[in-house]
């Protein structure tokens, strides 16, 4: 595993990359190709039982289906316990469920801050199957945003203000540019972890 790497897409404003430095980063190639084959084969059949939603009552996630698991083959429980130990804090550990989200070709997140009722100061993603951009736009300002390149195989990590302060979206495919590349939106899973509020 490398460092992580936060490139700026081209056109960002600095101010977002500025206060979100160490806040918002991408692990590229986190996972070993044989890891992310370990994850999808555990999730595919649970997976294929579904139909996606494109229904979604609030519109936040629109052309998905999705899980929670908590127990795991070996293979990807030693991938999601490296992830766990990079992305969060000695405390409060991730929540012991790992949200799975089997996202459509033409499905999308939209903006949305997570429920501080849900989670705690700290979201960690790994992204399978489709490279997608996540962008992050401030609650304050509107022109203070950044994005982020997902690869397959990488993962990227939330926490403080970017899990608090900006809404975070998985671009729809017509929309997909990082840096005024095109990036394809194909089918994506993304293996979601999060901790438990704290107590105030
Ligand atoms: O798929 C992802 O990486 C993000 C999903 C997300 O934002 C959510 O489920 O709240």
């Amino acid at each position: 595993m490398g460092q992580p790497v936060r490139v700026p897409a081209m056109g960002q404003p600095p101010g977002a990359a500025r206060r979100l430095r160490g806040l918002a980063r991408v692990w590229p190639r986190f996972l070993s190709a044989a890891e992310e084959a370990a994850l999808g084969r555990e999730l595919e059949p649970l997976l294929s039982r579904q139909r996606y939603q494109f229904d979604h009552w609030d519109g936040a996630i629109q052309g998905f289906r999705e899980t929670e698991r908590g127990r795991w083959g070996a293979a990807s429980r030693a991938a999601l316990e490296r992830a766990a130990a990079a992305a969060f804090p000695p405390a409060p550990p991730p929540l012991p469920l790992v949200h799975v989200l089997d996202l459509h070709p033409g499905g999308h997140v939209g903006p949305h801050v997570d429920s501080v009722k849900f989670c705690g100061c700290t979201i960690a993603g790994l992204s399978l199957l489709s490279a997608s951009v996540l962008r992050l736009v401030s609650c304050r300002d509107p022109h203070e945003w950044l994005e982020l390149l997902l690869e397959p195989g990488s993962l990227y990590v939330l926490r403080g203000a970017a899990r608090y302060d900006f809404t975070h979206e998985i671009l729809r495919d017509e929309e997909s540019f990082f840096g005024g590349r095109r990036v394809p939106r194909g089918r994506r899973l993304s293996l979601i972890l999060r901790n438990a509020p704290q107590p105030p």
